[in-house]
């Protein structure tokens, strides 16, 4: 074992002591992980979760707080230094201010603090005065966990596997073009290897604008502070043998090896390792509004992502995590709020399917699993309207695009949810029936009652799920 991942087990080791001292001796932690594939929901998610424990008037469903045990919730600094604070002010201001407007996208991990001061409930109540309960929510984006599979693999591994896959790809064409002047046994010279990099980023780029869901390595795409550094300035080079001192080759492997150990084991040690409860949320109407293959393409990279969460698989994740695990684990549709509620059962059955695999796999490894369609930030309503005879349940928003107002049907979708996923998988370009539209809603000026958090779709569900049972 290499010197880096035994420092990594002392370090984990150390910390698991330290965290459940401080658990039995002074107040509980929660440490919950929000993540999903860029523009799933995540932002919004947190915000408006943290806005509705704040101010609990819509969380009936969260039952400590339904029978009124939370005495009270406010925002803390968080316990790590290093990573950047979750923007809870700004985005909540961007939802919910005089021009409301979603907030931007965020490329990153961030992190919040929430402690909740909860009585306890049943026989312990009249003897136990409140504690205090710390939520500690950590954003991250669902593609850093693509990263797990490089851990196990080499680069001459890695590269096979990858240009076998460009090779059934139009958009890999240029980066292919590009590689048929390369020889990896050539001197090393730089500002070819950036010339490569630069042609393989642009590839992924163009692969994930089309729907294409694994597209990795996940910090090419967000890079962050890491943009135009060697640990990012590699690519996949047809590999026939060992590779030679100064060449190409070397230095690919070498950078390689350095995303590893440099970018890709710290997210796991020092973000992932830690989580206890984790949420993945899933834009699955987006998907279906794409097309068969984006439908495909995302089961597969959810299937993918949820291998993460199934330790036992991987022996790299086994060794970092010493039999620490996360004990629930809750799939979300988001965005519900572009369905009447008539619809929603389909698009639960919808996410149900499109993780199946892998919750019974996360159920066999213990971790408790619940798949849920929900709305972070509701800003439809609902409406009946006749059209043509027939009745249809429509919702009614502000366009994102125009602002004018208006009521939508989205199509139907399918009650079984094997035909949609059938026939994604069988490589249809297109649905069988008329397609499922889709439409972007603005937020809308809100006025909320004091008490009331911003309105939301299950979102109290949710929350029971994923921290009720430690309230
Ligand atoms: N109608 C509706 N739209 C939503 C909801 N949540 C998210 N959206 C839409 O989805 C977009 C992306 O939401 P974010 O919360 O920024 O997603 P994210 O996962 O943080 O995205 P990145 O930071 O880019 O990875 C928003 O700009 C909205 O258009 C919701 O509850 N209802
Ligand atoms: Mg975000």
């Amino acid at each position: 074992m290499v010197i880096s991942s035994i420092a990594d087990r002392l370090v984990r080791g150390v910390e698991t002591v330290s965290d459940s001292v401080s658990e039995a001796l002074f107040e509980p932690v929660i440490r919950l992980g929000v993540t999903g594939l860029a523009r799933s929901g995540k932002t919004v998610f947190i915000t408006s979760l943290v806005a509705n424990l704040l101010d609990r008037g819509r969380m009936p469903g969260l039952v400590a707080a339904q029978e009124g045990r939370i005495e009270a919730a406010f925002l803390q600094p968080q316990p790590d230094d290093t990573v950047p604070r979750f923007d809870y002010e700004a985005h909540l201001a961007a939802l919910t201010g005089p021009a409301p407007h979603w907030p931007d996208s965020t490329r990153a991990v961030s992190e919040l603090r929430l402690s909740l001061r909860v009585r306890p409930a049943g026989l312990l109540a009249g003897l136990q005065g409140p504690r205090t309960v710390h939520l500690d929510i950590v954003d991250y984006p669902g593609e850093w966990l693509l990263d797990l599979g490089l851990m196990d693999k080499s680069y001459a591994d890695w590269a096979a596997e990858t240009l076998a896959r460009l090779r059934t790809r139009p958009e890999a064409a240029e980066y292919l073009a590009a590689l048929s002047g390369i020889d990896p046994d050539a001197r090393h010279d730089e500002p070819q290897a950036q010339a490569l990099a630069r042609g393989f980023t642009a590839y992924l780029e163009t692969a994930r604008a089309a729907g294409y869901s694994d597209c990795t390595p996940g910090r090419f795409l967000l890079p962050g502070d890491l943009a135009g550094s060697p640990v990012l300035t590699f690519a996949p080079l047809a590999v026939s043998g060992a590779s030679r001192r100064g060449s190409l080759l070397r230095e690919m492997e070498r950078r390689f090896e350095a995303y590893k150990s440099q970018v890709v084991r710290p997210f796991f040690r020092d973000h992932f390792a830690r989580i206890d409860r984790q949420v993945v949320l899933v834009d699955a109407l987006g998907a279906i509004h794409k097309g068969p293959s984006a439908v495909e393409d995302m089961r597969r990279a959810m299937a993918d992502i949820l291998g993460a969460f199934r330790p036992g698989r991987n022996a790299w994740l086994n060794r970092l995590l010493l039999g620490r695990r996360i004990d629930r684990i809750l799939f979300a549709a988001t965005k519900a709020d572009h369905l009447h509620h008539q619809q929603h059962p389909a698009l639960t059955a919808i996410i149900e399917a499109l993780t199946r695999d892998a919750r019974d796999r996360a159920q066999f490894a213990g971790a408790r699993t619940e798949a849920l369609a929900l709305a972070a930030l509701r800003v439809t309503t609902e409406e009946i309207r006749t059209h043509q005879g027939r009745e249809l349940p429509c919702v009614r928003g502000t366009l994102l695009e125009g602002g004018r107002q208006a009521a939508f049907y989205p199509g139907a979708l399918p009650q079984d949810p094997g035909q949609l996923l059938g026939a994604a998988r069988s490589g249809a370009t297109e649905w069988l029936n008329d397609g499922f539209q889709a439409m972007t809603f603005a937020p809308a000026p809100m006025q909320l009652r004091p008490g009331d958090g911003p309105p939301h779709i299950r979102l109290d569900r949710a929350a029971q799920f994923l921290i009720g049972d430690r309230l």
